[in-house]
C-alpha cells in the first residue's frame, strides 16, 4: 500500500474532499502511475452532479491526465517504470471485436467493469480508512498515485509536457477527433459548433485543419468568441441574441443549413437545434455534449428521411495507444494550441474552485497540478 492525496467525491453534488487514500499495488496486467497534471473536463462535473446513471460514490474523478509509469503488475509488457503516459477512459486492447472491426474506437476489454468503478478482477486499488473508494472512467486522475489496466494507457514521449498535453486525455482530443474522424469533415464545408468549451473550442481546430470554409461559433456566453475567433471560427452566433430559433438562424445564414454540426453542450434541446440546421439532403449533425440521466432526444423523423444524419462521437473516434502519440507530436510543432485552453492552473487543493471556474464560464481548462 501506498498513500496518496486525492481529491474524493464522498457525495453527489458535494465538493470534492482532499484526503490521503490509500493505493494498492499493481495487479496482473495493471499499472500504477504518478499523476503529474490533470485537466478538469465538464464530464467530471456531470458525473459529480449526480446526473449520470453510471455515476457510483465515493469515487476518486478525474480523467483528463498526464504521468509517469511507477511500477508495473506481473505481466505488463508495453510499458517500462519511468515511462510517460496518458490515462484512456476508451481503452485500445487490440483484440476485442471492437478493436478488430475497424470501424469503432471504443475497445470493450474493460469497459464493464470501469462502468462499476472497479479494476478488471472486479476490486477498487483505493480505500480510505478501510473502507473501498471507487474509480472513474478507469482513470481517476485527481489522485497523485492511480492505477490502470495497461491497456488504458498511451505511451509518449518524455519530451512532452505532462502538464500540457494532459488535455489530449479527453478534450482537446475529442474535439478535434469528432471532426477529423467522425465527421470527417472535407475541405470547403460549412461546420455549426455548439458551445464553446473545451470540446468545441478543440472541434473549431478540427474544422480549421479540415479547411472548412465557415466555422459558425454558437454559445450564450459571448466571452467565449474571442478565443474561438483565435483558433478560427468565422461566424459567431448568441442564441441570446436572436427571437427565431437557432437552427433557423443558421439556416438563414448559410443559404439552406450547415454541411456538418456539432453538439458540445450535453443538452438535449441543442441537439435538436444542431440536427436541424445542418442542409437537407446531406447536412450531419455529430452529439459530443453527454446529457444527463433519463434525458432523451427528438425531433421529426422527416428530418432524417429527407437526408439530414445524426451521428455520435466519443473520445472523437480516436484510437487512444495507437493515435495519441501523433496528437502529443501536433501539439509539439504548435498545430495543436494546448496553451489556448490553459487559462487556469491551480494544486489539488483548490480542485473545487477549478469547477466553480467551469460552472461560472470563466475556464476553458483549468489543469491541476500535483
Ligand atoms: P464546458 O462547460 O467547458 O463548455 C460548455 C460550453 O457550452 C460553455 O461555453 C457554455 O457557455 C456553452 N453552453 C451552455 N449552454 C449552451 C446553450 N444552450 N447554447 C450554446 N452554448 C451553451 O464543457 P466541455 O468540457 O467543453 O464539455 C462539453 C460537453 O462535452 C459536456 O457535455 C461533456 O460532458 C461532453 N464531453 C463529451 C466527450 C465525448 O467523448 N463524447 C468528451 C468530453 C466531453
Ligand atoms: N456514463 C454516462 C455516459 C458518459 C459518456 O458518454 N462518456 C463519454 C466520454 S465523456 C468524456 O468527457 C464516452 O466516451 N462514452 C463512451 C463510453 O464508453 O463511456 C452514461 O450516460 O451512462
Ligand atoms: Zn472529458
Amino acid at each position: 500500500m501506498i498513500k496518496s492525496r486525492a481529491a474524493v467525491a464522498f457525495e453527489a453534488g458535494q465538493p470534492l474532499q482532499i484526503v490521503e487514500v490509500d493505493v494498492a499495488p499493481p495487479q496482473k496486467g495493471e499499472v500504477l502511475v504518478r499523476i503529474v497534471a490533470s485537466g478538469v473536463c465538464h464530464t467530471d462535473a456531470y458525473t459529480l452532479s449526480g446526473d449520470d446513471p453510471e455515476g457510483i460514490f465515493p469515487a476518486i474523478l478525474g480523467h483528463e491526465g498526464g504521468g509517469i509509469v511507477e511500477a508495473l503488475g506481473e505481466g505488463v509488457t508495453s510499458l517500462e517504470v519511468g515511462d510517460h503516459v496518458i490515462p484512456l477512459y476508451t481503452a485500445e486492447c487490440r483484440e476485442c471485436k471492437f478493436c478488430k472491426s475497424g470501424k469503432t474506437n471504443l475497445c470493450q476489454s474493460v469497459r464493464s467493469t470501469q462502468g462499476k468503478g472497479v479494476m478488471p478482477d472486479g476490486t477498487s486499488r483505493f480505500s480510505y480508512q478501510g473502507k473501498p473508494i471507487y474509480h472513474y472512467m478507469g482513470c481517476s486522475t485527481f489522485s497523485e498515485y492511480t492505477v490502470l489496466p495497461e491497456v488504458s494507457l498511451a505511451k509518449i514521449p518524455k519530451d512532452a509536457p505532462l502538464e500540457k498535453v494532459c488535455l489530449l486525455g479527453c478534450g482537446v482530443t475529442t474535439g478535434i477527433g469528432a471532426v477529423l474522424n467522425t465527421a470527417k469533415v472535407e475541405e470547403g464545408a460549412t461546420v455549426a459548433i455548439f458551445g464553446l468549451g473545451g470540446i468545441g473550442l478543440a472541434a473549431i481546430i478540427g474544422a480549421t485543419m479540415a479547411k472548412a470554409s465557415r466555422i459558425i461559433a454558437v454559445d450564450i456566453n459571448p466571452s467565449k468568441f474571442d478565443i474561438a475567433k483565435e483558433l478560427g471560427a468565422t461566424d459567431f452566433v448568441n442564441p441570446k441574441d436572436h427571437d427565431k430559433p437557432i437552427q433557423e438562424v443558421i439556416v438563414d445564414m448559410t443559404d439552406g443549413g450547415v454541411d456538418y454540426s456539432f453538439e458540445c453542450v450535453g443538452n438535449v434541446q441543442l441537439m435538436r437545434a444542431a440536427l436541424e440546421c445542418c442542409h437537407k439532403g446531406w447536412g450531419e449533425s455529430t452529439i459530443i455534449g453527454v446529457a444527463g440521466a433519463g434525458q432523451e432526444i427528438s425531433t421529426r423523423p422527416f428530418q432524417l428521411v429527407t437526408g439530414r444524419v445524426w451521428r455520435g462521437s466519443a473520445f472523437g473516434g480516436v484510437k487512444g495507444r495507437t493515435e495519441l502519440p501523433g496528437y502529443v507530436a501536433k501539439a509539439q510543432s504548435g498545430e495543436i494550441p494546448l496553451d489556448t485552453f490553459i487559462t487556469h492552473t491551480m494544486g489539488l487543493e483548490d480542485i473545487n474552485k477549478a469547477f466553480d471556474l467551469m460552472h461560472e464560464g470563466k475556464s476553458i481548462r483549468t489543469v491541476i497540478h500535483f
